[in-house]
């Protein structure tokens, strides 16, 4: 509830807890009005500590016993928690306490999802549960005992005994509270077992609810594929008998890994090929990995502090990258990774809520799993990897792991296994976890053709953001190749290494002026501001051996066209056009990157375009030319749509693997174009005979553009009425694909349909979030768009502060927008802020964002 003045809690405010814990017990009973938890804690004054305050953490609690080495004890309670007196030296604590986890809408600590129990714990859900010291540096082995009357019931760790509606579990790892978790409901498994490379057998568990045994075959191969290229890759073996993963269908993020019982919102992990798209796929073998692996990065090694955080999500994100990238196409994987930062993150770098990799305040934790610490900070740790080379970072990490087990450590502990290890002074890279902003690189060349000497010189500069208004220069590994006339490469990647804000690298010996092809891989998250001109860009188009910057050269050549046709009036580029036609055609190049070829920047994207070159983005004015360089692209490529439809075809059964989906991929991107010729009907005829869901989607999203939808969308409705996550495709894509003036009603309609639950964030944000992705639509001259979302965050954040606080997201561009539309989002926003009651999460963002 409302703060009155929300504290600002600091880095630099960092000390030791005066207490370490030697064993952690607690017992629960459930109930869902009153469940009681009985914790008995053993402390021991911690040495590294001066302050002797026994504060345990401890919020929404009811406190009805607590004793002190046995003896009765009156702790003073606060809204935050409590405090006592204690003895000098190790003592034990008892309490005992009452929640009910069926008023808990947050979905933050111990609450239900449909008749199921479920925690989530990170940041701070612990102190939701029992009174605790609930911050990461403080470690315990916990155990754990169950009594519910229900089938199944699980903690954390290894079995020990159960009995009828009993369990009891032992973590022989100690851990923050922040890695507890608790399951328990009329739950199924699919199980399998994995035998470590030392030979250990591990019993696997993926539990569902009855009826979705069937979407769980491949989750279960994504987890043994992720155990064994972590012991591969980084030499890490899994290190209890069980691992068990619980699908729930009401939870705010993705999924959470707690130690041996992760726990998935059930669209980050079920799957079916009638029910799941290649997509869908994709994401969850990467999520499943990356919460596997964070067994070792942040659960064997965790974080000191919160502001820490990126010390294991930029790791594991970088990790869960390098396994995609293995298990599938690398470039391709590069590639929508950057579509993603530049679509996610670069809009936070720039903008109101902008802030470092490690922040150095916050209020409230939650709102601080941004993309920024998430893609950013593993974009920080593959430039370190390029830095250092491949070998270097392997002997780090492999430092990392021996040095750091079972501690909880800091960004600083973390560059010094790198120092160490390579003898660099990391000082000035550390500026990257410093300094907010996405910083701006731009380039000079110059040829001299008597000497064969190519010089590029780079002027880095990173605009001011909230509380930083001056830069220092960061260090930026630009990796550059250089092509000659033919397209032969005639320096190959080479990685140089800036450091001043202004530097020149000479390149001699040429025998003709080079093509450059500049943050190859995209070797460091900037934007490079440079404009060869159209021709420069076929050329890479046509012939850069890397194959990002190939990709690069499209993307920049539709940005170009688009930017010429909003401010000039102009047409749709043929140079652009004729470099995708062909492309496209190249039998010679994987399907899925033709498929990345064939797309075009965002309309959310172009808006930021525009902006960073210093005009105000129209809304209308971005998709009236998004829409011509479709149909110009339709037109352009039509007479080889059969071509393409047979290069796209697939033989034999349906699998999510890179190959198959790759052809989905690029059959999906010229269907798209197809509708656009023939009325829908081949899109139609797609959605009557598709067998799986990648291509029944992509039909109806066809049909949904082209405005031929009601019939399909009726059909859909009833043939999947009963699949929650397929429903949640259906209620999305329907808003997100229309057109923009349909776009509020329609969200506003489904709004009112019986399947919408606004305490399901996954429904939630399929409306909501979908409609904010419609650009045109969210920003309707009128600003009803704004206002339907503003509505619907103020409703929501009475019942689920975190999920509000994350789809006020939105609304941060605000200020790039003309003086009306500013003015009315500006309203929304204050609307919202001046709420009564309004949570410390979404005060803090809608703060941020007025400020
Ligand atoms: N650590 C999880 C994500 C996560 C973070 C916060 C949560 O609640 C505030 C829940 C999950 C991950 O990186 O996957
Ligand atoms: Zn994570």
């Amino acid at each position: 509830m409302k703060d009155a003045s929300p504290q600002t809690i600091y880095l630099k405010d960092y000390t030791p807890y005066g207490f370490v814990v030697e064993a952690v017990h607690l017992t629960f009973t459930l109930d869902p009005d009153a469940t009681r938890v009985k914790s008995r804690i053993a402390f021991a004054p911690n040495p590294d500590a001066t302050d002797r305050t026994f504060f345990l953490h401890g919020e929404d609690l009811t406190l009805l016993s607590a004793r002190i080495d046995g003896a009765e004890v009156t702790p003073s309670l606060t809204e935050a928690g409590l405090t006592c007196d204690v003895p000098d030296g190790p003592f034990t604590w008892e309490a005992e306490v009452e929640i009910a986890p069926d008023a808990n809408t947050a979905l933050e600590g111990l609450y239900m999802s449909d008749g199921m129990y479920c925690t989530q714990c990170e940041a701070e859900g612990f102190r939701k549960i029992t009174y605790y010291p609930d911050r990461p540096d403080v470690m315990g082995v916990f155990t754990v005992r169950i009594e519910g009357d229900l089938p199944v019931l699980l903690s954390n760790g290894n079995p020990q005994q159960a009995g009828e509606g009993w369990a009891e579990w032992h973590d022989p790892w100690p851990k923050p509270a922040y890695l507890f978790a608790l399951v328990a409901g009329d739950l199924v498994a699919h199980s399998d077992q994995f035998t470590t490379a030392s030979g250990r057998d591990v019993a696997l568990n993926l539990w569902v609810r009855p009826g979705d045994e069937g979407k769980c075959a491949f989750g279960m191969q994504a987890l043994k594929k992720s155990m064994r290229w972590d012991e591969e890759v980084y030499g890490r073996e899994y290190d209890l008998d069980v691992f068990n993963i619980v699908a729930v269908d009401d939870f705010n993020m993705g999924a959470m890994e707690n130690k041996g019982l992760n726990i998935f919102n059930s669209a980050a992990v079920l799957a079916s090929p009638e029910t799941s798209t290649d997509a869908n796929f994709e994401r969850i073998e990467a999520i499943i990995a990356h919460e596997y692996f964070h067994n070792w990065t942040g659960n064997r090694i965790t974080c000191r502090d919160w502001f820490q955080l990126c010390l294991k999500e930029g790791l594991t994100v970088f990790r869960d990258s390098e396994f995609t990238a293995d298990m599938r196409s690398a470039p391709v994987k590069r590639i929508s990774d950057v579509i993603d930062l530049r679509a996610r993150q670069f809009p936070e770098d720039q903008g109101p809520l902008s802030h470092p990799v490690r922040p150095e305040s916050f209020q409230e934790i939650n709102n601080f799993y941004t993309a920024t610490i998430y893609e950013k900070g593993a974009e920080v740790i593959g430039m370190l990897k390029r830095l250092v080379g491949d070998e270097a970072y392997a002997k780090a990490l492999a430092l990392y792991f021996d040095r750091h087990d079972g501690q909880a450590c800091t960004i600083e502990d973390w560059l010094a296994v790198f120092a160490d290890v390579t003898g660099r002074d990391l000082a000035q890279f550390k500026r990257w976890y410093s300094q907010a902003g996405t910083p701006r690189l731009s380039v000079n060349e110059e040829w001299d053709a008597e000497a064969g000497r190519y010089t590029l010189s780079f002027h880095q500069h990173t605009p001011p953001t909230p509380g930083q208004p001056d830069k220092a220069p960061q260090v930026l590994p630009i990796a550059v190749g250089l092509l000659n006339a033919n397209g032969d490469e005639v320096v190959e990647t080479t990685l140089l290494e800036m450091t001043e804000a202004e530097q020149s690298f000479t390149f001699e010996g040429l025998t003709g002026r080079p093509v450059p092809s500049i943050l190859r891989g995209f070797s460091a998250p900037v934007v490079l501001d440079r404009d060869p001109g159209p021709e420069e860009r076929a050329f890479l188009l046509a012939h850069d051996t890397d194959p990002f910057n190939r990709w690069e050269a499209g993307r920049q050549l539709a940005r170009e066209s688009l930017l010429a046709q909003i401010t000039k009036g102009a047409a749709p580029d043929a140079a652009y056009l004729d470099g995708i036609a062909t492309l496209v055609r190249d039998d010679t190049l994987d399907p899925a990157f033709r498929a990345l070829m064939l797309g075009t920047p965002t309309q959310s994207e172009m808006a930021q375009v525009l902006h960073e070159r210093g005009t105000v983005p129209d809304p209308d004015a971005i998709h009236a030319a998004a829409e011509a360089l479709a149909e110009a692209k339709a037109l352009r490529l039509a007479p080889i749509f059969d071509a393409l439809a047979m290069a796209c075809h697939v033989e034999g059964a349906y699998a999510p693997d890179a190959e198959q989906s790759g052809k989905r991929a690029l059959g999906s991107a010229v269907l798209s174009l197809q509708t656009r010729r023939d009325g829908g009907v081949t899109a139609r005829a797609q959605f009557e005979s598709a067998d799986n869901m990648t291509l029944q989607l992509a039909a109806l999203t066809c049909l949904v553009r082209a405005g031929q939808d009601a019939e399909a969308l009726a059909a859909f409705e009833e043939q999947w009425r009963h699949d929650r996550l397929v429903m949640d495709k259906w209620f999305a894509m329907q808003i997100a694909a229309t057109a923009p003036d349909n776009a509020l009603p329609r969200a506003e309609a489904l709004t009112a349909h019986p399947a919408f639950d606004m305490k399901n964030p996954n429904r939630f944000r399929a409306v909501l979030g979908a409609f904010a992705m419609n650009h045109a639509g969210f920003h309707r001259a009128d600003g009803k768009g704004y206002d339907f979302v503003a509505d619907w965050l103020v409703k929501l954040d009475a019942k689920n502060p975190q999920t509000t606080a994350r789809m006020c997201a939105p609304f941060q561009t605000w200020r790039r927008y003309d003086a009306g539309r500013q003015e009315k989002m500006r309203a929304a926003l204050q609307r919202i802020a001046d709420t009564p009651s309004l949570s410390r999460d979404t005060t803090e963002m809608v703060s941020r964002m007025l400020q």
